[in-house]
């Protein structure tokens, strides 16, 4: 369904944007060009977040009802959910939250990646499939899936991991033959063929994220015949969704710049 324009952008308007993807920070530049008054949030899940042109603010809130509190004290109109199709938890307290506090919600997401001629790729449920889906013989892998739910591939220890990573890890690494490169994406698809060809990798490991930011390892894996085990999005209950930073500002009641 098409949003319905909630406000013609009163000067009461205050945005919560929840980011931490690309589209969140084109959203950014966007509403801080017309002069929204909005605040950007961050978990703080990385040591130093790219800066954005908006107050920003980084840290959980304290779950649901943490966030309508926030939300309250800080007078927000309008919610923006523009996480990343993995960070389910943040999207399922932000749904609830917005009900409780009565404020709108609307989500700004990318369509999940679909395969083209020439991908060799295996769609699995979840992390655990993953691992699951790995073959018994040692082989060379890239785990392309960040830190969270790395130790879910201890299981398979006889494989050696290329992990990318966007701070290098505190600790050592639930893998026994395990090495970390650490950058914080969007990846060229140059970069991501020379990844793979050095490290000689026979199998990538990626979460369906959607997006310009994380394609480029797919690209590359079609190109070097690379098989890809693509991880489903978590499902998430029935929300008001868009796939544009245009669509997003004409809800919030600003008609966005020509080409943003
Ligand atoms: C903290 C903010 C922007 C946002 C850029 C996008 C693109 C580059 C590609 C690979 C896949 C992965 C990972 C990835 C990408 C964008 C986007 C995206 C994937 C930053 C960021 C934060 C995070 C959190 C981080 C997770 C991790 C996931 C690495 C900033 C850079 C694998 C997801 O070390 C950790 O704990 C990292 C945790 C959640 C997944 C995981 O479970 O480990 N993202 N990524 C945000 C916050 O604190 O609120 O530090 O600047 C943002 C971006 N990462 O503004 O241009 O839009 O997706 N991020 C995945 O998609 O599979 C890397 O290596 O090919
Ligand atoms: P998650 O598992 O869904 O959320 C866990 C908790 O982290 C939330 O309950 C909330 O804590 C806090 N949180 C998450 N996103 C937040 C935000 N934008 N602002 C304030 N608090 C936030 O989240 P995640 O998967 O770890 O993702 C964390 C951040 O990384 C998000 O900004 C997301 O967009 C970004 N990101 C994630 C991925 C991924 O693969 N998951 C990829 C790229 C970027 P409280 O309950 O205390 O409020």
């Amino acid at each position: 369904p098409r949003p319905t324009i909630v406000s013609q952008g009163s000067d009461m308007t205050r945005v919560l944007l929840l980011g931490g993807t690309t589209e969140a920070s084109a959203l950014a530049r966007a509403m801080a060009e017309v002069g929204i008054d909005a605040i950007f949030s961050y978990a703080g899940r990385t040591d130093a977040p790219v800066a954005q042109p908006l107050p920003m603010r980084i840290g959980g809130f304290g779950g649901v009802d943490g966030l309508v509190a926030w939300i309250k004290s800080e007078a927000i109109t309008h919610i923006v959910d523009a996480t990343h199709p993995f960070a389910a938890r943040m999207s399922q307290n932000v749904l609830i939250a917005s009900k409780i506090a009565g404020v709108p919600l609307l989500v700004l997401e990318r369509p999940a990646w679909v395969a083209e001629p020439g991908d060799d790729w295996q769609h699995v449920p979840d992390t655990e499939a993953a691992v699951r889906a790995l073959p018994d013989r040692p082989t060379r892998v890239f785990l392309a899936i960040g830190k969270q739910t790395l130790s879910l591939f201890a299981s398979k220890p006889q494989h050696n991991y290329l992990l990318r990573l966007v701070d290098a890890p505190e600790g050592p690494l639930p893998l026994p033959d395990a090495e970390a490169v650490i950058a914080r994406g969007p990846f060229t698809e140059a970069d991501d063929l020379k990844l793979l060809s050095d490290h000689r990798i026979e199998v990538i490991i990626a979460k369906n994220a959607g997006g310009s930011g994380a394609e480029a390892k797919l690209k590359a894996a079609r190109l070097l015949q690379i098989p890809v085990i693509l991880i489903d999005r978590p499902v998430l209950p029935p929300r008001d969704v868009v796939g544009t930073v245009t669509e997003v500002m004409g809800w919030i009641g600003h008609p966005a710049r020509l080409g943003v």
